[in-house]
């Protein structure tokens, strides 16, 4: 045999390797998606073993290149990769695909395994995310890269299926990438004609490479040949695109060498079943019929493959050094970017205000602290959905990111809340402090990506203003109501509500202070009064609720709320002058439900069983902490268009009105005490 025979028929051997491997993990675990990774194993073995820059033995290497499937479902596709290539992950991983306590799940799970650079599985996030990451390729080679000092240069690759394509979150990233001139993604679109129900004809019919030329992105089409050298050749082409995210299309077909199964729907999602198995290793020649069969060779060989991988790292670790030689403030800092811990005490003296500052809307609050909090965090940065002049999230001595000009702390996402979401999580992945701000109403709009950074326990920050039906004369469409109990609903999503400038300050220190987990703060349009800053405590946010306001002696009653409400509460207490009233503000009920029960029966004693609650937004979630002798003054219904005075009359949300519901509340748990 030729050198080049040789050659070929050991890089058969591997890409039938990744195949075999899917199949039979699949057929393993009864229950998984064998076809698209044996489809796009040439292209997964081309990654991998020629065209990315990686190194399996220092998976967090600053300057890898990323590879993000998007197609989640397709995850056997990337637990092969990661164990031939030597990531960490064992046969016997593969052996228990999508078993309890695996690191290889059904979908692809940020923090599982060494390799997975992000969660995926809802399609359309994981390209969504990789625009996120690409994008902060660009801001970090624009901050820390200097002349002589290239030292992050690297690339994102992502595979997106049929499903990807269709979502819509995908449009406003893909969009918002060629917009940039994001030249540094480059994606697959995996375009097999499948997808569950059948031929994607059935809904599916424009031409995805034209859409994404109108974005501006390089757009390729290899057609059938997934040859490794087509496939290297188009990479290659993808790569030499500097100001624009490269789309390679290519056409497979779904579970190739099936006899009875490529081509269908049913090789998506369901194990080939035995028999099929065995006569497809047959028709590629695969010498065992043994169950993750790993031919000789098949592993040197990519062991052998990454070596170079290794050496761009070696390579850049003494490029590396003489950067920290010459510029050890910058070596230290991106390094403590990567890290996601803001710098040791920057949020020593946070800004306070009393009393006598009057009333400032959170939303402004907010604005202000944004400032304190980015000349001393350089790893925030952020944007709004177009509602800029509204969130108040400009960090104001900073200019806009731009095609070319990626050295600015301002994203301007469009109108693209759900891109938006997927684009703050990848900046975040990438060692950014992200933020993404809009209406809290339009949270709807990115709850894909808010449950993602969520389950990922990535710390990303979302920034919901306009946060109750006192946004006032917007109306019904605008008033956000079931939206603070959903995402309260999300499990290691914090969800602050401040009350006044303090808490808002206290808020975003939290949130800042995070690493395992995002925090959405909701902010008030309008002017909400300023507590006494001894008030609230130092750690408001991390309790989660505090007494605001204490009575003289055992409360007859507790008022408690959140945000614009709380003074509410407040002047309902001084109406009922007669009642021992303690009012407690709960700016963060997740944080609260985690405290200890002794603190918890500290601020709301378990004796005292007229409580009330007031919050203007969907009562779901209040019964706990009022219990059965309480109250809860909510929303039952949808806003209105009107002044926002008008509108708290209407919907009962006057101190007036709090206080009459209050004494109702007393008067019924001096009845059932009698
Ligand atoms: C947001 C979202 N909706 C629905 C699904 C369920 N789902 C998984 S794969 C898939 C479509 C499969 O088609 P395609 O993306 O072309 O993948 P292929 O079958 O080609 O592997 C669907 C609807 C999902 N994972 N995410
Ligand atoms: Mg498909």
């Amino acid at each position: 045999m030729s050198v080049a025979t040789e050659q070929a028929s050991l890089d058969k051997l591997c890409v039938d390797t990744i195949r075999t491997l899917s199949m039979d993990a699949v057929q393993q675990a009864n229950s998984g998606h064998p076809g698209t990774p044996m489809a796009l194993a040439p292209i997964a073995y081309v990654l991998y073993t020629r065209a990315m820059k990686h190194a399996p033995s220092d998976p967090d290497w600053i300057d890898r290149d990323r590879f993000v499937l998007s197609a989640g479902h397709a995850s056997m596709l990337l637990y092969s990769m990661l164990y031939l290539s030597g990531y960490g992950l064992t046969l016997d991983d593969l052996r228990d695909f999508r078993q309890l306590g695996s690191p290889t799940a059904g979908h692809p799970e940020y923090g599982h395994a060494k390799g997975i650079e992000t969660t995926t599985g809802p399609l359309g996030q994981g390209i969504a995310t990789a625009v996120g990451i690409a994008l902060a390729e660009r801001m970090l080679a624009a901050r820390f890269n200097r002349d002589g000092h290239e030292v992050v240069d690297h690339h994102t690759f992502v595979i997106a299926s049929d499903g990807d394509m269709q979502e819509g979150v995908q449009s406003e990233a893909a969009s918002l990438a060629g917009h940039l001139g994001l030249g540094r993604l480059i994606a697959f679109y995996d375009d097999n004609h499948i997808s569950i129900e059948g031929d994607t004809e059935l809904a599916f019919s424009e031409d995805v490479g034209a859409r994404y030329e109108a974005y501006g992105w390089h757009v390729q089409n290899v057609g059938e040949d997934v040859s490794l050298e087509r496939v290297t050749e188009a990479v290659e082409a993808a790569k030499a695109q500097d100001d624009r995210p490269s789309l390679i299309v290519v056409r497979t077909h779904i579970a190739p060498g099936a006899p009875n199964k490529q081509d269908t729907a049913e090789a998506h999602g369901s194990p080939l079943g035995e028999e099929e198995i065995r006569l497809t290793k047959e028709a590629y020649g695969w010498p065992s019929q043994e169950p993750f069969f790993v031919p000789d060779g098949v592993l040197d060989h990519f062991r052998a493959a990454v070596q170079a991988g290794e050496e761009a790292r070696r390579q850049w670790q003494e490029r590396f050094a003489a950067y920290r030689e010459a510029h050890p403030d910058l070596a230290a800092e991106l390094e403590r970017f990567q890290s996601r811990r803001p710098p040791e005490g920057w949020g020593d003296g946070l800004p306070r205000q009393t009393a006598e500052d009057g009333a400032v809307a959170t939303r402004k609050a907010s604005s202000t602290v944004i400032q304190w909090a980015a000349e001393r965090v350089p790893e925030l940065v952020g944007g709004s959905a177009d509602l800029a002049p509204s969130t108040l999230t400009l960090i104001s001595d900073s200019v806009s990111v731009r095609k070319g000009d990626y050295g600015g702390r301002n994203l301007h996402f469009g109108i693209r809340e759900h891109g938006m979401g997927a684009i703050v999580n990848g900046l975040t992945l990438s060692g950014f402090r992200g933020y993404g701000a809009t209406f809290l109403i339009f949270s709807d709009y990115m709850k894909g990506a808010i449950r993602l950074s969520a389950l990922m326990g990535l710390p990303s920050i979302f920034v919901f203003t306009h946060d109750s039906i006192g946004l006032g004369e917007d109306g019904p469409t605008h008033q956000p109501i079931e939206q603070l109990a959903s995402l309260r609903a999300t499990p290691n999503l914090a969800v602050v509500r401040p009350a006044d400038f303090n808490e808002t300050a206290l808020a975003w220190r939290f949130a800042i202070d995070r690493t395992d987990g995002p925090t959405a703060i909701a902010l008030s349009r309008q002017g909400v009064p300023t507590l006494d800053s001894e008030a609230v405590p130092d750690d408001a946010i991390e309790r989660g609720a505090y007494v605001l306001r204490d009575s003289d002696g055992e409360p007859d009653l507790i008022l408690m709320g959140t945000g614009s409400e709380v003074h509410t509460c407040l002047q309902a207490a001084d109406a009922l002058s007669d009642l021992a009233v303690r009012v407690v503000s709960m700016p963060c009920l997740d944080a609260f439900e985690a405290q200890d029960t002794g603190y918890r029966d500290s601020v709301l004693p378990p004796g005292v069983r007229a409580r009330v609650a007031v919050e203007a937004a969907s009562p779901l979630g209040w019964h706990r902490w009022v219990g059965d002798g309480g109250e809860v003054v909510a929303m039952d219904g949808f806003g209105a268009s009107g002044p926002y005075k008008a509108l708290y009359e209407h919907f009962g949300f006057t101190p007036e009105a709090v206080a009459e519901r209050a004494r109702a509340a007393v008067e019924r748990s001096a009845g059932a005490r009698r």
